[in-house]
């Protein structure tokens, strides 16, 4: 097989791990924590999560434990969308697994959760995980967003674990992942079985994280990748000064992404959806202080700049928050009917009725290809796949109106030419920065220990993780704890809170302070590709978020 030659100088990479997992896998022992609960509804997690509910957090320390030496037999899965640093989360489990017993076994489910669903497994050799190791990517055994949700599916997973003589499945995911994890431990302990599940934080958006998970595995590398991209704009807008650069960033519901993004790169604009659902500012407030910043630049002579839009932010929109809200409630009742009609036109006149009427006018006012997207497309977990809305175009669009009215008024005289673009895909599957190759190495290092340990409902959870690895700090953080109840599919579920951006944080103040010159005055930073070899410094760097966080 031919491979770049960074592919194999990154073969060659060996990560980092934290002291307290550097050791003979029998020295590494348990230290418990007090009994936890729930971020919220408490009562009621309770009752759902019977056998799990309240776990101490968990620590790993030097000590005796032999358990580690059992020899086990894992299932993997990777699960949503694809974050840089997934195969060193395998590579570390299987590694750990090794160490404990080289008799171990580790599966690896095909497909994401479905692969555990109709037992579509491979088991892994070191042959398979020496090609894939500090590479980027979930080709290795894929990716898939498919919940296990029906009593059916939960059954068809148990009969595969069963089938394989699995001692855990490890399930590598998000929000909506780690959830579905915590309620497969849940419906195992039920059934009386002894089958573990541990779960791993991924995810490119950085929603994923509370005191003890510090950030999800990915997001270190898609915004290095994206800030590259955005100074390489930069420069291009400030070479030919004759652009307006529209970017929307993945990242789902949350701004972290746009929000590092901008601390790394000080573009003009960078909206950040948290701040504008506070503010309340509707559609057109966001248009109007765009236009600021354009007009004010115009002044200065300089019709080109660049905006950084969060792919979620139509969600943060009150006006379209409400209509999105309203949408999933009638699509809970209503989508097999609206499925089957299909003109566009006809299923508007089907949902008008259903909306309040502000809503209605919304949604037949909006461009027909994102009143298309509202509509239709949901992922298995119910969230509407902001992915596939032109938000960047929308925008660029009503910018562009707006400045033709100043125009007129005479406010404007510049000249205003934009370009959209849109960055997600290009970041998920770049190679991981040594950051993620080290922080997913450790991650599936520490789930080997905790499934060795005979732990349950655990996510694995590695802190500290601005200090050097070495000083990294791994255990596991009870599913639970994260969890609150919202409302999915028509009905109040059990999910991991997601972490939006704090407007009260130190990375959004940071932001905050610098903004408002950012927007007039080009003060662009260029801050180049991730580097995989030289001073620390240049290539160990972990992102200005998680600094800004931890700062004491
Ligand atoms: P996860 O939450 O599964 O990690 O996925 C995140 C994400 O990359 C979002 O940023 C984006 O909106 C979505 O996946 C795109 O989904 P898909 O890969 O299915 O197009």
């Amino acid at each position: 097989m031919d491979i770049s030659a960074l592919q194999k100088a990154r073969y060659a990479y060996k990560p980092k791990l934290p002291a307290s997992l550097s050791r003979d896998a029998a020295e590494i022992a348990l230290k418990m924590g007090d009994p936890t609960e729930s971020v919220a509804d408490q009562a009621e997690l309770k009752g759902i999560f019977k056998h799990t509910y309240g776990k101490p957090v968990i620590t790993f320390e030097q000590g005796s434990n032999e358990k580690n030496r059992r020899t086990l037999t894992v299932g993997v899965i990777l699960s949503g969308g694809q974050a840089p640093g997934g195969h060193n989360v395998i590579a570390g489990l299987y590694d750990g697994l090794k160490k404990g017993n080289p008799d171990s076994k580790l599966y690896g489910f095909r497909g994401g959760p479905s692969g555990l669903i109709e037992n579509k497994s491979i088991l892994f050799t070191d042959q398979i995980i020496d090609a894939y190791r500090n590479t980027g990517g979930f080709d290795i055994i894929g990716s898939g967003r498919t919940k296990i949700e029906t009593p059916e599916q939960f059954a068809s997973a148990w009969e595969t674990a069963k089938k394989l003589s699995l001692n855990a499945v490890v399930i590598i995911g998000g929000d909506d992942s780690n959830t579905n994890a915590g309620l497969l431990a849940e419906y195992f302990l039920d059934k009386k079985s002894d089958i573990q599940v541990i779960g791993c934080p991924k995810t490119i958006d950085g929603d994923l994280k509370n005191q003890h998970i510090e950030a999800s595995f990915g997001f270190d590398t898609a915004v290095k990748t994206y800030s590259e991209l955005i100074g390489n704009i930069q420069r291009d807008a400030n070479s030919a000064k004759k652009y307006w650069h529209f970017i929307k960033l993945m990242g789902r519901a949350a701004s972290h992404i746009t929000l590092e993004c901008a601390l790394q790169t000080q573009p003009n604009i960078s909206l950040i959806s948290e701040e504008l659902e506070a503010k309340k500012w509707s559609l057109r407030q966001t248009v109007d202080y765009i236009c600021d910043a354009v007009v004010k630049r115009a002044e200065n002579k300089e019709n080109f700049g660049v905006v950084l839009i969060p792919e979620g932010l139509v969600e943060f929109i009150p006006e379209m928050k409400k209509l999105i809200e309203e949408l999933n409630d009638i699509l809970a009742v209503h989508e097999k009917t609206l499925v089957g009609i299909e003109d566009f036109h006809k299923q508007l006149d089907f949902m008008a009725p259903k909306l309040s009427p502000a809503s209605a006018e919304l949604l037949r006012h909006l461009p027909q290809s994102i009143a298309k997207e509202l509509l239709m497309d949901r992922d298995p977990h119910g969230n509407v796949q902001v992915s596939l809305i032109e938000t960047e175009k929308l925008l660029m669009n009503m910018t562009k109106k707006r400045l033709d009215e100043l125009k007129e008024a005479g406010v404007y005289k510049g000249k205003f030419s934009a370009l959209g673009h849109f960055f997600g895909y290009e970041g998920r599957c770049a190679f991981p920065s040594n950051f993620d190759a080290d922080y997913g190495y450790a991650l599936g290092f520490s789930a080997f220990v905790l499934i060795a340990s005979g732990q349950t409902g655990y996510i694995s959870s590695v802190k500290n993780l601005v200090a050097p690895a070495d000083q990294w700090i791994a255990g596991g953080v009870p599913f639970t704890m994260m969890m609150n109840l919202e409302q999915r599919h028509g009905s109040k579920k059990p999910v991991i809170r997601k972490a939006l951006v704090e407007l009260d944080g130190a990375p959004f103040k940071t932001f905050a302070a610098s903004r408002d010159a950012w927007a007039v005055k080009t003060s662009f930073l260029y801050p180049g590709s991730i580097q995989y070899y030289g001073p620390p410094e240049v290539c160990d760097q972990p992102t200005k978020t998680l600094q800004l966080e931890h700062k004491k």
